[in-house]
């Protein structure tokens, strides 16, 4: 596939590390969900990623179960949308190695992610942190998707492989399409349920921080329960009141209900009367994602053969750009 095709493609993914949160399904997934019906998908778990950090081997080999059980569980249909494992397709690895001889140190100096993760390892950090985004820009780019669905956060690696595909492209003619991230705005930063000013994270080393797609109605209960506020009476979408503002948030894109609507509704209400009805929304529409996450799993073999079906497919068209990249990098073919 060239970057001329007119097949409509999407690619993203997300990290088998810990369990999908709400952050999760709202900056990322339901677009995914949304998409899948408009473009050729391709949905990756990224596990090569999450071995950027310290990682369990026990727990990640269940967690990328997981994470691609709670894609088919979030209403990823796998008969319309290519879901894999990313290290099933060894393109993506090769990839990377080719574009990081094309890519300035300078370049990934400048990520946010990076810095903010080096800070928080200390001495932990090793190089694939550092080139965390040129594998994300090979995963990308070699599926010449025409966006890419992300939360917020994602812009700058996005940006960056749109960078690394104009400087290919430029260097060796016209090879990668520069895809656009989507980012809808609406759920595009879901915020710790801690802290109002940080993002909503798998890493956060509490757990009340945050609401997993499979946490039980008690520990959303006593996750609101305990989520931090503020004093003023009257709830506002106020960007000055960062908690409240997010909980509100939460609480408009789940209940489908106007944000004129709900300020109304809670003009003279109190966190105290809100916490309750918003646990309720949560709980009630996690309840068809956790049901259908148990049949997901409940049925042996299903998931594999779901992965396993998914990285043919993926590996074909990953295959067919990379063997164009190597061929327009002067690279000997096999013999
Ligand atoms: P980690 O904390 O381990 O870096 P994470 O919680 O940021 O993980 P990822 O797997 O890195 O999760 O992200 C998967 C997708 O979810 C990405 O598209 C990302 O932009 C989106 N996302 C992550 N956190 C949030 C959030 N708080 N609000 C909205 N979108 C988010
Ligand atoms: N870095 C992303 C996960 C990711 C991704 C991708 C997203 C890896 N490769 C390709 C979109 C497209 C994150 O969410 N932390």
């Amino acid at each position: 596939m060239s970057a001329t095709s007119s097949v409509r493609r999407t690619f993203s993914g997300a990290q088998p590390t810990g369990q999908l949160h709400l952050g999760n399904y709202l900056g990322a997934i339901r677009n995914w969900v949304h998409e899948q019906s408009q473009y050729e998908s391709y949905f990756c778990v990224v596990d090569l990623h999450a071995l950027t950090i310290p990682q369990d081997p026990r727990e990640l080999h269940a967690a990328t179960l997981r994470t691609a059980a709670l894609y088919i569980a979030s209403g990823i249909d796998p008969d319309r949308a290519t879901v894999f494992v990313q290290s099933h397709v060894g393109a993506h690895a090769e990839s990377t190695w080719l574009l990081n001889c094309l890519t300035p140190m300078n370049w990934l100096e400048r990520m946010i992610q990076y810095k903010e993760k080096a800070v928080k390892l200390g001495e932990d950090v090793n190089i694939g942190l550092f080139d965390y985004p040129v594998l994300m820009a090979s995963d990308i780019l070699l599926y010449q998707p025409h966006v890419v669905p992300v939360g917020e956060d994602q812009k700058q690696h996005l940006e960056l492989a749109r960078d690394i595909a104009r400087r290919f492209n430029d260097r060796f003619g016209e090879t990668f399409r520069l895809p656009e991230p989507l980012i809808r705005k609406e759920g595009a930063r879901v915020m710790s349920l801690q802290d109002g000013t940080t993002k909503m994270s798998k890493s956060d080393p509490s757990d009340l921080s945050r609401i997993n797609l499979l946490d039980t109605a008690d520990d959303i209960r006593n996750k609101i329960k305990r989520a931090k506020t503020d004093a003023v009476l009257g709830l506002t979408f106020d960007p000055a009141r960062p908690e409240c503002y997010n909980l509100l948030t939460i609480y408009q894109i789940l209940s489908g209900e106007s944000p004129e609507a709900i300020e109304s509704q809670f003009a003279g209400v109190g966190f105290g009367k809100f916490k309750p009805l918003l646990t309720e929304v949560v709980v009630e529409f996690l309840k068809p994602i956790q049901t259908r996450y148990r049949e997901v799993t409940a049925e042996p073999g299903h998931l594999e053969a779901i992965l396993r079906d998914g990285a043919i497919r993926a590996g074909q068209v990953a295959g067919e750009t990379l063997g164009n990249v190597r061929q327009k990098l002067g690279l000997l073919a096999p013999l």
